[in-house]
């Protein structure tokens, strides 16, 4: 890995691409995910719940004005599509407070399920956001760890990363670097971020999700993705999630906790 001192390198086109199999019973979930960093849900909601979902982020995009700012609150992207009505969006946080149909898609019984069998008997909200990675414009998202941004140690949260639209390496999906969740390594500048060398670019995967499959990734597993050059959005709802037993290392006062899930 480069150090702060050198060129900051864009995220490049990944090694390989991801073609499963992706592990259905619990167990096996448990322990792809505990080698690898990750496991993939397929087909977790369908078509009628992903109109919702489209319809509640165009709510959402026309009322942006009076919507009041949660959590990590909404942002916009630096290059604006002018044929948009409304303004094109990076993200869109706090997603679960502003949308019920949203809520429920934090609580989805298959994500929960295997969420438990990975992480333990409780479940909190720590972040959700929609990233709407849009046509054209959407920005590149530099390699990083989540974890190295957030205030809690030890550094065990999961995400779920739900697509909205299909996610291929042509529109920017995710990229990630297998079995890369069991340290965190050194990162630099505003957006926190790591280069990769030769070695690492070459354990480089994209991640394609169809629409309604859902990305479970540990925060210490490196990922970025590309820029969005396509004609097709790219929308992926990321909720992470927090097990019992973090210690809060951030400054000021800790937000009440959320709960998602709790198992007698
Ligand atoms: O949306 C993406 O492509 C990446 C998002 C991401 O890495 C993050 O929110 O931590």
């Amino acid at each position: 890995m480069s150090t702060a001192a050198e060129m900051k390198i864009p995220v490049k086109p990944a090694a390989s691409v991801w073609r499963g199999p992706d592990p259905v019973n619990l167990d096996e979930q448990v322990r792809f995910f505990h080698e690898n960093g990750f496991v993939i849900l397929r087909n977790v909601i369908g078509k009628p719940e992903l109109d919702e979902l489209d319809r509640e982020l165009n709510r959402l995009a026309e009322q942006h004005a009076t919507l009041p700012h949660i959590r990590e609150g909404y942002n916009l992207e630096p290059r604006q599509d002018a044929s948009r009505r409304t303004p094109t969006f990076r993200k869109i946080g706090g997603i679960t407070d502003l949308s019920p149909a949203f809520n429920q898609l934090m609580r989805h019984p298959r994500v929960v399920a295997s969420l438990h069998a990975i992480m333990g008997k409780s479940i909190y909200l720590y972040r959700d956001v929609v990233m709407m990675k849009p046509a054209r414009v959407g920005r590149e998202k530099p390699w990083h760890q989540d974890s190295v941004y957030w205030p809690w140690e030890p550094m065990q949260l999961v995400s779920a990363m739900t697509a909205l639209d299909d996610a291929s390496p042509e529109n920017g999906c995710l990229q990630v670097i297998p079995a890369t969740h069991h340290e965190s390594v050194q990162h630099y500048g505003q957006e926190l971020q790591i280069d990769i060398d030769d070695a690492m670019q070459a354990k480089t995967v994209y991640v394609p999700l169809k629409a309604g499959d859902t990305l479970l990734f540990h925060s210490l597993l490196l990922h970025g993705s590309e820029p969005n050059t396509s004609a097709q959005d790219r929308r992926v709802i990321i909720v992470s999630y927090r097990p019992d037993g973090l210690n809060f290392i951030g400054k000021g006062q800790r937000e009440p906790d959320i709960v998602v899930s709790r198992q007698a």
